[in-house]
């Protein structure tokens, strides 16, 4: 069995992007009866998706799982939804800041994760992990990898999801919580390999 992890590069004036950590400097080649392959993506609305996709082809991956930081959440945070919207109240990492508008014109409203939350749930409540479920990943960068990438591995059966991470405590300014990216490997590695 193969996964497939990606991370983001910083954005938004941050020097470290928590994703791009535990891609580059922690994740190892396995795990388990697992292989493990990691991409970094570019923050941007029109290349995110398309680099992950080159990965996936490239790989033929039976998982994948996008990362992402959100610097507001406190736990690990598997999003249930991505939506059909683009509204940035920053420019990506290209100049571009779309003010509201579909990502693909006619696609659904939204699509949910594949990943059974239930039981990422179950396995965190009961190893007191400190992982949440959230049903926005906002209207950023990430929410529309998101919803790419829901989309396309709904067609290729590959199961799929996207987690929001909290910021690491290297991160400028100041987030009343943090955690270490080895920490947010521990917690991931135990809820999706079990391991
Ligand atoms: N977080 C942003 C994009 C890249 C990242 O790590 C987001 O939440 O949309």
């Amino acid at each position: 069995m193969k996964a497939l992890i990606s991370g983001f590069e910083p954005f938004d004036g941050d020097a470290i992007n928590p994703s791009k950590e535990l891609v580059t400097q922690v994740l190892p080649q396995k795990v388990g009866d697992w292989e493990l392959e990691g991409v970094i993506l570019p923050v941007s609305f029109e290349r995110a998706f398309p680099t992950l996709k080159e990965a996936i082809e490239l790989h033929q991956p039976d998982l994948v799982l996008a990362m992402g930081v959100a610097k507001n959440r406190i736990q690990v945070s598997f999003e249930r939804i991505g939506i059909n919207w683009m509204e940035a109240r920053i420019p990506d990492n290209e100049g571009f800041q779309p003010k509201g508008q579909k990502i693909i014109k006619d696609g659904p409203d939204g699509i949910f994760t594949s990943l059974s939350l239930t039981n990422i749930m179950d396995i965190s409540r009961e190893k007191k992990l400190s992982v949440e479920i959230s049903n926005s990943a906002g209207t950023y960068v990430c929410n529309r990898l998101m919803y790419e990438l829901q989309m396309h591995s709904q067609k290729r059966s590959i199961s799929s999801g996207f987690v929001h991470l909290p910021p690491c405590p290297e991160m400028r300014g100041e987030s009343l919580k943090s955690m270490s990216v080895p920490e947010v490997w521990e917690t991931l590695k135990s809820v999706l390999f079990f391991s």
